[in-house]
């Protein structure tokens, strides 16, 4: 991939290097920038990772975790800024936030060369060099192919933050993004010393205790459409505080909406400070990722997601609800 080729290029020729990651950061963004992270300092680079929001606890086991810093904080001057695993800039942080805003600009003025490394279809690839393939089944997959480019080989702490990004992104190994390639990076990975049942067990099998009440509390609100084929489910701030919950304690509940026989196409509205966060997941071949762009949202055609400010998670999950029973209908007819 050209792309790939020029930022190799820019890497190279550059000392300080940022790497931004995305709001509610999950397994393929965090894994994805430290992983890169890693390659980067082992060339003797000075590199920061930034997220606007802390990265889920339980990924603490991947090298250079703590050092992840928030947008607003530092005053560094970068050659190199490179956005991973974002749909756009819009995706580093919240832009209906003044606040949030300025400290992306503030860090991207401070920046000299602006690219990007990611795998969504809905990418407007607008910056300096976008290397955006969405036929990569995780951003892990073109730090990967980044990785051979630089020259640097696989270490235990590489592939443990790659073996992170690349399950996360095709639900370990088991979803029809899966690609030849997943597997051959994961050869590389299995000549490691790494610990692959130790990892599955922390990212798959384990749920925290307010993951356990948020599953009780959604699937009490379950509700069936369109014959049985499509799903819905909701949680309010209220089930939040109850259960103790975090952001990243919400994020499987979705799929127990769509892991039900019969079932097409879900979707989970959560109630958060920003506005209700709606969840949509299918079943292939039925996709969601045109629904949630309906609200403003993007995502793959399998898993998508979008935020509605200034509603109930109530009144989102009606209107999400109908938006996906009008595409089930249309889809069902194409
Ligand atoms: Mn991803």
């Amino acid at each position: 991939m050209r792309e790939l080729e020029r930022i190799a290029e820019l890497i190279r020729s550059s000392e300080r290097i940022c790497i931004a990651a995305h709001l509610n950061p999950d397994g393929d963004c965090i894994g994805s920038s430290l992983a890169l992270s890693r390659i980067l300092r082992l060339m003797g680079k000075n590199v920061h990772v930034y997220d606007r929001d802390p990265a889920p606890s339980y990924m603490d086991y991947m090298d250079g975790f703590y050092a992840i810093r928030r947008v607003s904080e530092g005053a560094e001057k970068y050659d190199l800024f490179i956005a991973v695993d974002c749909s756009g800039l819009d995706r580093i942080v919240n832009f209906r936030d003044e606040a949030q805003k300025a400290a992306l600009d503030a860090l991207l003025a401070r920046c000299g060369h602006i690219v990007q490394i990611d795998h969504h279809g809905t990418n407007p690839r607008g910056l300096e060099v976008n290397a955006v393939d969405e036929d990569a089944s995780a951003a892990g997959l073109l730090i990967w192919r980044l990785m051979k480019i630089l020259g640097v080989p696989m270490d235990r702490e590489i592939a443990e933050c790659l073996y992170t990004a690349v399950a996360t992104d095709t639900g370990n190994f088991s979803q029809d993004n899966v690609r030849p390639e997943c597997f051959d990076m994961m050869s590389e990975i299995a000549r490691t010393p790494v610990q692959l049942s130790r990892l599955c067990r922390i990212l798959f099998a384990q749920r925290s205790h307010a993951q356990v009440g948020l599953i009780t509390s959604a699937l009490q609100t379950l509700c069936y459409r369109e014959h049985d084929t499509v799903t819905g489910m909701m949680l309010t701030e209220d089930d939040m505080a109850k259960h103790g919950a975090m952001a990243e304690d919400a994020d499987t509940v979705v799929n127990f909406g769509r892991d039900i026989r019969g079932v097409h196409m879900t979707v989970l509205a959560r109630e958060t400070e920003e506005g209700v966060k709606m969840s949509f997941r299918s079943i292939a071949p039925w996709r969601i990722d045109e629904v949630a762009k309906q609200f403003g949202g993007g995502g793959h055609a399998q898993a998508a997601g979008c935020t509605i400010p200034g509603v109930r998670a109530g009144e989102a999950l009606e209107a999400a609800l109908d938006a996906l029973c009008e595409a089930h209908r249309q889809q069902e007819g194409a």
